[in-house]
């Protein structure tokens, strides 16, 4: 593997230049994901000068180059991780064999599998949050958005170069399906089910990159495992990348937790009513959101008894969490985990009943519990805030069995405890625990845009400093004279 090409026309440290086909099957994609970016990534705002970060290297320091660009310009390239000559594959039946450097031809249909699922979130997100530009409360989130917005975008590129250097004719042709695709489209959506959602305010924005980024993160921790060098290598670079995007998502809701603390102390009051008339979001509606958005990116780990998730461990596609630091056994052929699965009761209430069930079987939910505990440490954390603040009030992840919609407690109603309980009871509650119709137009009603420098939306506290070593008031982005003016609405704090 070669030394980063940033010059070429897809900047690249695989050595692109000596592998003439697919060079040219990448560069004949390349315009068709600039027509999608500029059909279905953010609206109004690409003729403007954003402050992003571009990767230019894999190497531990310096990766990230600061500067303004116009993101159709940005240099979306293909970056993997450095390889290891003789690492081995890490789990499952062939624990300790060399890594494959080719695919596997057994395995060729689960790896290429995963490779799409994985692939066609990326996407999704950019076409769910296309909208949010015109809303944002500053510079400094805007921006935010955006960088966000062209990683993901980068990591479409890293999975279809896999598609097209790994997968011939299919892998090519599902690099053409994933501009297809369109998030909460009828016809033809987006593969998982969160990712056809939409995210119409920023609380969501900052909910789904608290915990719907953080399924990507252990999403690809499990990937960067994988026996399948390439996969491995490049799963592990865009860690790098990921961390960010959660980083805007806890500092976001953390910021607007600490907005509705002030309110509070400023007002002596917990009422929510006098808190929305302050226009700030009261913690109630807070706390419906994060069971809204933690619950659905929890179904993301997919069943928790799947024989799909038995076949990628063994065939060693997928591995855990750390699989090499924190495991012993890597071939996991004997030990149980014991899961509280619900039957009938006569009535609609479920009744919890422990089985044992095979490891290998029970790796969705191996992983699901290291990304519950994951997001316990980002509560503590938003928790924090309101200690600090001198508040008594405070946040808490619902159970993981709490309106699922994937796996084995769908169909089924719990609490946010977790305890069985009837679907009527649980339509009567509905109102306290997920957004109602009447939380979701109070959110929508502060989504006024802040777009001066020095400027932030009043539902939010500024952040403690900026990016790259700048305020948070500065100029992140600086906006096309031609272009303000034409998709009115968007800055309309430049007009007149
Ligand atoms: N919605 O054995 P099962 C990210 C399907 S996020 C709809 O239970 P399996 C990002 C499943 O496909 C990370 N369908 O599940 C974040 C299967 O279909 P078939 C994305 C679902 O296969 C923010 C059936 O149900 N990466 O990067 O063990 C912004 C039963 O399957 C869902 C990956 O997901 C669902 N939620 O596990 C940007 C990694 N869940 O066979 C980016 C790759 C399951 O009946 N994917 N199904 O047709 C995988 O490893 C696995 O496919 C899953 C599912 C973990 C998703
Ligand atoms: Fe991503
Ligand atoms: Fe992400």
């Amino acid at each position: 593997m070669g030394n980063v090409d940033l010059q070429a026309r897809i900047p690249n440290n695989v050595d692109l230049k000596e592998d003439r086909r697919l060079q040219r099957a990448l560069e004949s994609w390349q315009p068709d994901y600039l027509q999608w970016w500029m059909e279905m990534g953010p609206e109004g705002f690409q003729a403007d000068q954003i402050y992003l970060r571009t990767a230019v290297d894999v190497g531990r320091e310096g990766w990230a180059h600061f500067d303004y660009v116009k993101m159709p310009e940005y240099r979306w390239g293909i970056f993997l991780e450095p390889s290891s000559p003789d690492r081995a594959i890490p789990c499952g039946d062939f624990a300790g064999q060399p890594a494959w450097q080719q695919v596997p031809g057994e395995w060729r249909n689960s790896l290429r599998r995963i490779i799409v699922t994985q692939a066609d979130t990326e996407p999704a997100s950019v076409e769910q949050q296309r909208l949010l530009g015109h809303t944002a409360p500053s510079l400094y989130d805007l921006r935010n958005l955006f960088q966000v917005n062209v990683e993901e975008g980068r990591h479409l590129w890293a999975m279809v170069y896999l598609l097209h250097s790994y997968f011939g004719r299919d892998g090519r042709e599902e690099a053409e399906d994933l501009l297809r695709r369109r998030s909460g489209n009828a016809d033809s959506p987006r593969i998982l089910g969160t990712f056809n959602e939409p995210v119409e305010d920023w609380l969501s924005f900052f909910m789904f990159t608290t915990f719907t980024d953080r399924d990507g993160k252990f999403q690809l921790l499990a990937l960067a495992e994988s026996g399948f060098d390439p996969l491995a290598r490049t799963t592990r670079f865009m860690l790098t990348e990921e961390a960010h995007h959660m980083f805007v998502g806890e500092t976001g809701v953390g910021r607007i937790i600490q907005r509705a603390a002030d309110v509070m102390n400023e007002l002596k009051t917990d009422d929510p009513e006098a808190i929305r008339n302050h226009g700030a979001i009261d913690l109630p509606t807070i706390q419906r959101y994060i069971n809204r958005w933690f619950s659905s990116s929890v179904n993301l780990f997919g069943g928790e008894i799947s024989n799909n998730a038995a076949t990628y461990f063994a065939a060693g596609l997928k591995g855990r969490y750390k699989e090499e630091d924190r495991f012993e056994d890597h071939v996991v052929v004997e030990g149980i985990y014991e899961m509280p699965v619900p039957h009938q009761n006569g009535a609609d209430v479920a009744r919890l009943a422990t089985e044992e069930i095979p490891l290998r079987n029970a790796m969705n939910e191996i992983l699901r519990d290291d990304y519950i505990g994951d997001c316990e440490f980002v509560v503590d954390r938003w928790n924090r805030i309101l200690e600090k603040a001198d508040r008594p009030e405070r946040l808490s992840l619902p159970n993981r069995r709490f309106n699922r919609e994937m796996g084995i407690y769908r169909g089924w109603s719990f609490d946010p405890e977790g305890n069985p309980i009837s679907a009527i009871e649980f339509e009567r509650r509905s109102a306290d625990w997920l957004p109602t119709a009447s939380d979701k137009s109070y959110v929508k009603s502060l989504m006024t845009p802040v777009l001066e420098p020095g400027k932030m939306a009043a539902w939010i506290a500024p952040p403690r400093k900026g990016i790259d070593g700048k305020d948070w008031e500065w100029e992140y982005v600086r906006f096309d004279k031609a272009s303000v003016g034409i998709g009115l609405g968007a800055k309309p704090s430049l007009i007149g």
